[in-house]
């Protein structure tokens, strides 16, 4: 989405995480999508890929300009990376219904800080930082994207309260870079019933169960 938004060439080559290939196992440590190849240069992990594009194209600038407002930003990423997409994992991954309700919890207080505290307090809209969408906006979507199928295997809502979240996944679901790279919800229930039946052999299964 980042490398549409800011009008990049790319080239896109997609991988069988069931089998990886051995050129992309060299260069992905953590054998984990995406990957970014720019120039001589292998970049891993989508924040750090996304400050790189943004440093390197910064074109059309998908992060504020102004220092504390970059920060605030980047705060949001890592609450992204830490305290959102963790539980999402978790939740899918947990067999037992204790571990379910407590990472259900979690998530839930996620929920509710991303609407009160983030979108409730941080802009006044209609996108994370204010009129322009940006790198906040693109690093939560994917992930709240994935409610859905939280809702089909683990009975999970969005918190009724989240009024402004819906309403800014609504907008989101407008962009043309998000519904090139978006997938149906029946296919995201079939990728994802390795994690909800934890019979995922993947590193992202192995990195987020909890024992
Ligand atoms: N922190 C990484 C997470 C990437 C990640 O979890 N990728 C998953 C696909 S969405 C993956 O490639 N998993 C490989 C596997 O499970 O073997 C990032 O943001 O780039």
């Amino acid at each position: 989405m980042v490398l549409l938004e800011k009008n990049i060439d790319f080239a896109l080559i997609e991988i069988d995480l069931e089998e990886k290939p051995d050129w992309f196992k060299k260069i992905s440590p953590y054998g984990k999508v995406p990957v970014l190849k720019h120039d001589s240069n292998i970049i891993i992990e989508s924040s750090i890929i996304n400050e790189y594009l943004e440093e390197v194209f910064p074109k059309k600038p998908l992060l504020p300009l102004e220092p504390a407002k970059r920060a605030l930003a980047r705060r949001w990423i890592d609450f992204s990376n830490v305290r959102l997409i963790p539980y999402i994992y978790k939740l899918m991954l947990a067999q037992n219904i204790e571990a379910q309700n407590f990472n259900a919890k979690k998530l839930t207080q996620a929920l509710l800080m991303m609407e009160h505290d983030g979108l409730g307090l941080t802009s006044s809209g209609p996108y994370w930082l204010g009129e322009e969408m940006g790198l906040v906006d693109l690093s939560f979507l994917p992930h709240l994207q994935r409610i859905c199928v939280l809702e089909h295997y683990r009975d999970f809502y969005m918190p009724e309260e989240c009024v402004l979240l819906n309403a800014w996944l609504q907008l989101m679901s407008l962009r043309p870079s998000v519904n090139a790279v978006s997938s149906e919800k029946s296919e995201l229930i079939k990728n994802w019933s390795k994690y909800a039946f934890n019979t995922s052999t993947g590193t992202t299964a192995d990195d987020m169960r909890d024992y």
